[in-house]
């Protein structure tokens, strides 16, 4: 009977329901403690889905809703795309860390704009994508306002996109306010994976975030906005739990005023049978004209974030590689082809469906990945000399799970964690670009340098000799010998290397400092 909880068959639901047809959300929530069944672990083995959960770590028809899609498994992000129409412009409510000049920033980084796009146009778009590139498996709908702030917009696209391509994976992000209200039209478009921004669960808290929210008509501020947002938040949460619809929740970690209570937040919602939790830092520079920008508000740093990532990740599984995307994004979740498909663009496009090539290029893509895992577990062994020994690395790439992007093209480094476990992704760092046009800027390199300056090693697929010397110089070692390999395989057979060169005395193992969240103007248009 639990089997069908998470069941794509609107029917499945039923068999949790009582005999007036109303479901009993405490059996839901039991069983989907009793479903997760991808543990929380991390690490090499057992890992969690945020992380890089396997088919054997869950249900099966959970693994088929989360195993394309690049948000909800880490391990897919590396061979899977997704895309955003940005076909939502208005918003129901304010967040101090948003301006609306630019996208909603719970879904998409502030300081980029998005084309607005009518239902049609964004149908037109899909299909161009998807015929371009092969692994786009989820369409999103992310802003850049709230998509159910504007429900017609949102289920037009939703309906036309189902209907011309009915394998893409259908996705939605929203504040929560209205969620309630839109719940059973989020089942009947099969929209499976619903991301709700929930930042707190303490009007006191909250107050802080919201200064005002649009609802039945009025305009309500302070307190008791805040506490009918958390309110339709987590009935919003609850009425996708008991319909088997995933939900992750993200929320934006804001240092002295909701960092510490996002703990809270995070028993909350798992308490309500969320599948997945992502905290993210928030972006605030002053150029982005939000209030927190404009008041100073810092956001965490690189090991503030980690530390509540793993504070919470007993409880939960925590999703680390968000990327912050913007609303029109395309592509996988570190690049962005939005330049690519302007509307402009897409007219002149000849768009040819060809759902049979899609299918064969996924299942060349399974294959990738299968190797992947075995090339990792193979080097598992031996790792209990680690003790409690503890290190990360930083990796260039351009996805695949290999070690393909050279240092001075890298717009952002993977870094995983590596000890006794195995090695786990635990997040990601956008830099400037290093190499401008043939040659190394300096002032880009120290941004580098304080990005990953938690780092013990940066591995590449190639370096020059001046940045090699600066890295070497700030502790961190370029390693630029497992070129073109996997990058979990090569990070722990390095590791094994670092263990024994510590075992023998050769080198004294150190903890590294802490490191920059870069906060200006993020990746360009042109991505
Ligand atoms: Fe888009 Fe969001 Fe769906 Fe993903 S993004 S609507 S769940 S398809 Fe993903 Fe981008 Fe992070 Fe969002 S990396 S901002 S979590
Ligand atoms: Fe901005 Fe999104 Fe907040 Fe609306 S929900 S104010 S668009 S960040």
């Amino acid at each position: 009977m639990t089997d069908t909880l998470f069941s794509q068959d609107p029917d499945s639901t039923r068999e949790a329901s009582s005999a007036d047809g109303v479901v009993d959300i405490s059996d839901v929530m039991q069983k989907v403690a009793e479903h997760k069944g991808c543990g929380t672990e991390g690490g090499s083995g057992k890992a969690s889905c945020g992380s890089s959960a396997g088919p054997a770590d869950m249900p099966p028809e959970i693994w088929e809703k989360v195993k394309n899609h690049p948000c909800y498994s880490e391990e897919a992000h590396h061979h899977y795309a997704r895309m955003h129409v940005a076909v939502a412009p208005a918003c129901n409510i304010q967040c101090n860390y948003c301006n609306r000049k630019y996208d909603c920033a719970n879904e998409s980084r502030p300081g980029v704009v998005s084309e607005r796009l009518t239902p049609e146009q964004a149908s037109k778009k899909v299909l161009a994508v998807a015929s371009t590139i092969p692994q786009m498996t989820v369409l999103g709908i992310a802003g850049p306002g709230d998509p159910l702030a504007n429900p017609q917009k949102t289920f037009e696209t939703f309906r036309l996109i189902s209907e011309v391509a009915p394998d893409i994976k259908l996705c939605l992000s929203t504040n929560g306010l209205a969620l309630p209200d839109w719940v059973d039209e989020i089942a009947k478009y099969k929209v499976d994976h619903v991301t709700i921004t929930i930042n707190m669960v303490d009007p006191e808290v909250g107050q802080h975030i919201y200064p005002w929210i649009f609802w039945e008509n009025k305009r309500l501020q302070g307190y008791e906005a805040a506490k009918i947002l958390t309110e339709r938040q987590m009935l919003g949460l609850e009425m996708l739990t008991e319909r088997g619809i995933l939900a992750k929740i993200n929320s934006v970690m804001i240092p002295g005023i909701n960092d510490a209570h996002l703990v809270e937040v995070n028993k909350a919602v798992k308490s309500r049978g969320a599948f997945l939790h992502n905290i993210m830092p928030l972006i605030s520079a002053p150029e982005h004209g939000t209030v927190f920008g404009l008041n100073g508000q810092r956001g965490p740093s690189a090991q503030e974030l980690k530390a509540l990532q793993d504070a919470c990740e007993g409880d939960m599984n925590m999703m680390r590689h968000c990327r912050q995307c913007r609303a029109d994004a395309v592509g996988l979740l570190g690049e962005d082809r939005s330049a690519e498909f302007t509307t402009e663009k897409i007219m002149a496009m000849d768009i040819e469906y060809d759902a049979e090539g899609r299918k064969a290029y996924q299942q060349a893509v399974e294959g990738e990945r299968q190797a992947k895992v075995a090339a990792k577990a193979g080097e598992l062994e031996g790792l209990e000399k680690a003790g409690d020994i503890s290190v990360l690395v930083a990796v260039a790439t351009k996805g695949h799970g290999i070690i393909n992007e050279h240092f001075g093209h890298a717009k952002e480094f993977q870094v995983y964690e590596l000890n006794a476990k195995g090695a786990k992704f635990v997040g990601h760092r956008r830099v400037d670009l290093y190499c401008q046009g043939g040659y190394g800027e300096e002032d880009a390199l120290d941004t580098v340098i304080a990005a990953i300056n938690d780092c013990h090693a940066v591995f590449v697929a190639k370096i020059g000799g001046c940045p090699k010397a600066d890295l070497e110089a700030a502790g961190v070692e370029p390693v630029d010998q497992y070129a073109h390999e996997y990058i979990e395989q090569s990070a722990l057979v390095w590791f094994k290397d670092y263990l024994g060169k510590v075992e023998r005395g050769e080198i004294v193992h150190q903890q590294r400092g802490d490191a920059a969240i870069r906060q200006g103007a993020l990746l360009s248009q042109a991505g």
